[in-house]
């Protein structure tokens, strides 16, 4: 892979964690995690909760979506996953609640079918297109987006292209997942993730390594999430806590908007 010079109007990172505080990873224990309903397009779709904050999840088709899914509410097959790219066709909403240490905090995760399946039909393509747009532009309530890319590859023209799209459309906080993180060696990883972050225009910390296999990132992810929901009381017990060691991802210290909107936006 090789890396890509990030852009002189670089936007600042998407949610990182607070340089002066040492966090203690949200214990994510999943109290409850449901199927809602499969929507055929945005305008079809009940108004988000606001009981409920609406994280969705976007990437490339076939970059792991589903499987991160189930693998975040511990759920082998509650999400329907495929080694056929372009498997999600619809809008699909499950509502999990999570234990945390203090409080119990439900969500509404949303499986986004993914863009980029070159194999699909011109029509099909167009739909699809249509299908997410009219969600990332439209969907009032939205509260946080994940955004994934395969930590294996740099990321692609699309995706680069998605990136930037959303950041001129879509005002809510973003986090960005390199799946795959199991098919990456330990000692290539942190390279990887700078490339992705390169290409993105933001930090490398700001790159959460995960593995649906392993579950590895997992609660970093969670953390980030909550973080971007601005709900950083839920993962810390005190500012005098001690990170786990998952938390301490290369560059977890540096600046970054904890909590807040992604700029740019
Ligand atoms: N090794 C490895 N394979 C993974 C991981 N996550 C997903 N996969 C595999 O990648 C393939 C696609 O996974 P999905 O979760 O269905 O991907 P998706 O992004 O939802 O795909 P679409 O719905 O088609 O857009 C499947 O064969 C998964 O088993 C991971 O963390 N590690
Ligand atoms: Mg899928």
């Amino acid at each position: 892979m090789t890396g890509r010079a990030p852009p002189a109007d670089a936007p600042s990172p998407p949610v990182s964690p607070s340089p002066l505080r040492r966090r203690r990873i949200a214990d994510t224990g999943i109290v409850d995690a449901a199927f809602l309903r499969s929507s055929p397009s945005a305008a079809l779709m009940p108004p988000a909760s606001p009981d409920a904050p609406e994280v969705a999840f976007l990437g490339k088709s076939n970059v792991g979506k589903s499987s991160l899914l189930n693998a975040m509410m511990l759920r082998k097959h509650l999400v329907k996953t495929s080694k056929t790219p372009g498997h999600t066709r619809l809008i699909n909403q499950f509502g999990v609640t999570l234990q945390l240490r203090r409080a119990q905090r439900s969500l509404t995760l949303v499986d986004l079918p993914g863009y980029g399946f070159a194999q699909a039909s011109k029509a099909d393509q167009q739909a699809l297109s249509t299908l997410l747009s009219g969600y990332l532009g439209g969907r009032v309530g939205l509260s946080a987006l994940v955004h994934l890319f395969d930590l294996r590859h740099e990321p692609t023209a699309l995706d680069v292209e998605t990136w930037e799209r959303l950041m001129a459309s879509q005002s809510c906080p973003r986090v960005v997942v390199g799946t795959k993180c199991d098919r990456v060696g330990a000692a290539k990883r942190q390279q990887h993730q700078k490339v992705i972050a390169r290409a993105l225009g933001i930090a490398t910390a700001d790159v959460v390594a995960f593995s649906a296999e392993s579950r590895e990132g997992r609660p970093l992810l969670w953390q980030r999430i909550l973080q971007a929901l601005g709900d950083g009381a839920a993962t810390a017990d005190s500012e005098d806590d001690e990170a786990a060691p998952d938390a301490a991802a290369p560059g977890a210290a540096a600046g970054g908007n904890a909590g807040g909107r992604a700029s740019g936006a």
